[in-house]
């Protein structure tokens, strides 16, 4: 973002033209049409819960994992056959085109032990190429199956399948997978990854594990949304959500302002249901939340209970007690809750904050919900519980405070080798006038039939002038000094690693003088920028490849905000890369 008036979000008349330059077709906008019903499976751990009426995209809901997965099972291959595919589903009740993954939304859940391998067969049914990416797999000597285009593959093309394949030897806790090609995951490939392990520190410490995957939502397919973003007349603003999703359920109210509805006129089936998590009075629930959103930051919570967070990111944490717990997009968190108050309906509560945005949509109700449902409560799709009295947002988009949250299994960050600095801005200096994310003087685009890692493993270090990389030859700790020049907050997510956060505040980093904290700081892989402040990162550059730092927010992403680190090129060099791979490229 890079302009502080607020407006009316109103570009109607602008869609209808963007709507011809969509790169998704969107064929059943202007007609009804019925949704048939998928011949595919729940998602392996799902469970349907009985007062929840499926719907066709075969989506219960509340999502809880099969407590029969044995954790300590032998290293084994947990397999999975995806195809991805256009349909028009209705997550809200208003009807629109979306991109599925074996006709579900929410995605198939991916579930597995530390030391098992991962094998994913994704097939390809959309008119454009596609990736995924496993957000937070370390992929430590497979940095090609990373998923992320233009970067690490080619997209997969039209028609065409490829199998994602890799282990996760060292890693456990609460992931998600998702489309790294144009904006496709804010259309629907998203889903959540789940990693166990008997060393987990909290294991034992719940009866149930649930997941919560939050995200906002548009009634508008991403490719006319970011054509609007990148062209002058959103100038910099970012489109508003019109509602947000927990699990991919929500209710819209179809009759408010018809502006909501369109360009699409699409049908709208009012009273939509929420998702409804059924609690059993006296258990210990543990929450695995997740932002699979494009923008929002949300602030999740649970009326009458208290959250104990014991995870960030796939890092255990000490325990601490929160009312409320902030999710930027991509990050992720575990709370313990206990089913310990009168058996009721309570509101879960995944509340936007409006600060973040720089512009109004009058059709959101930025205040999500969903039900935890006591067993003998009345099946309602509504509660009288009252949220939290302790204000809810400080005001700007900030993570919980860094001092909050210690790791269980202490580690002090190592002292930094070399220092990068990055300097992130939006700026209109292009002839388009167009604002641009910028990282130093880069604002990155993505190569087209080619991915900046089968250049350097090719021997080629000549990158083209929209990558930015920074090469890190050596196997040491590296100190990423970020400094934020833009009025907006960016959750940047660094592929292949979890960062120390060793430093944070407002305004620009001086060395010698902004306080940094090396003792057991946070670790973590999806780290917010604050407004007009610095952030102070380590990681160290032990894991070869080429490994995006981008913001996780989707149009800064299409608008450039992303950086790439060359890691140990002579490894990379060395890699033996799969033909398949590499083949895409040429088709
Ligand atoms: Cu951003």
């Amino acid at each position: 973002m890079t302009v502080l008036i607020r407006k009316v979000f109103l570009f109607g008349a602008l869609l209808a033209t963007l709507l011809q330059v969509a790169s998704i077709t969107l064929p059943n906008l202007h007609r009804r049409q019925a949704v048939a019903a998928p011949s595919v499976s729940l998602a392996p751990g799902a469970t349907v819960a009985a007062a929840a009426p499926a719907q066709p995209w075969n989506n219960p809901g509340q999502f809880h994992l099969n407590k029969k997965f044995v954790i300590k099972a032998a290293p084994t291959t947990r397999s999975y056959d995806w195809t991805i595919s256009q349909k028009t589903i209705a997550p809200d009740g208003l009807e629109r085109p979306m991109l599925l993954v074996n006709g579900m939304f929410p995605g198939p859940l991916v579930e597995a032990n530390t030391g098992d391998r991962i094998v994913v067969k994704v097939t390809n049914n959309l008119m454009n190429g596609t990736a995924i990416h496993w957000h937070g797999m370390f992929q430590n000597g497979t940095n090609w199956m990373d998923g992320s285009a233009g970067v690490t593959q080619c997209p997969i093309p039209p028609g065409q399948s490829f199998t994602y394949n890799f282990t996760v030897p060292n890693q456990w806790g609460t992931y998600w997978w998702h489309a790294h090609a144009a904006s496709q995951y804010v259309d629907g490939i998203v889903g959540p990854l789940v990693i166990h392990s008997p060393n987990e520190a909290h294991l034992g410490h719940y009866d149930e594990d649930v997941i919560v995957m939050l995200s906002d939502y548009y009634h508008t397919p991403s490719p006319t949304l970011v054509s609007w973003y990148l062209s002058p007349a959103s100038d910099g603003s970012e489109p508003v959500p019109d509602n947000g999703l927990i699990n991919g359920r929500n209710y819209f109210n179809c009759t408010l302002d018809p502006q909501a509805l369109f360009p699409t006129h699409a049908p709208c089936h009012s009273n939509a249901p929420r998702s409804v998590f059924d609690f059993q009075p006296g258990l210990r629930y543990r929450i695995r939340i997740i932002n699979t959103g494009s923008f929002a930051d949300f602030q999740f919570s649970i009326d009458n209970h208290t959250l104990s967070v014991i995870e960030a990111d796939g890092v255990d944490m000490q325990p601490v007690d929160v009312h409320r717990i902030p999710v930027h997009v991509g990050q992720r968190y575990s709370a313990i809750v206990q089913a310990n108050q009168q058996v009721d309906n309570y509101w879960i509560r995944a509340q936007m904050n409006l600060n973040c945005f720089n512009e109004e949509n009058p059709a959101l109700d930025a205040s999500v919900k969903a039900l935890v449902r006591y067993a003998g409560a009345p099946a309602s799709q509504a509660a009288h519980s009252f949220d939290w009295a302790d204000e809810a947002w400080p005001g700007r988009c900030l993570d919980l405070e860094a001092s909050m949250l210690k790791p269980y299994v202490v580690r002090d960050a190592p002292p930094a080798d070399i220092q990068v600095i990055l300097d992130m801005s939006f700026q209109k200096i292009t002839k388009k006038r167009v604002s641009l994310g910028y990282v130093n003087e880069t604002s990155w685009v993505p190569l087209k039939k080619a991915a900046t890692l089968f250049q350097v493993n090719k021997g080629n270090t000549k990158f083209a002038a929209t990558q930015f990389i920074v090469t890190l030859n050596q196997t040491q700790t590296v100190e990423l000094v970020v400094n934020n020049y833009d009025e907006g907050s960016h959750p940047f997510h660094l592929h292949g690693h979890q960062v120390y956060v060793v430093g944070e505040g407002k305004g620009r980093y001086i060395p010698g003088e902004s306080p940094l904290n090396t003792i057991n700081p946070l670790r973590r892989d999806t780290v917010t920028l604050q407004t007009f402040g610095y952030t102070v990162l380590r990681f160290v550059n032990d894991n070869p490849g080429m490994w995006p730092f981008h913001c996780h927010i989707n149009p800064h992403l299409d608008a450039g905000l992303m950086v790439q680190f060359l890691s140990l090129p002579s490894a990379v060099k060395a890699f033996k890369i799969p033909a398949e791979l590499k083949k895409m490229c040429t088709a």
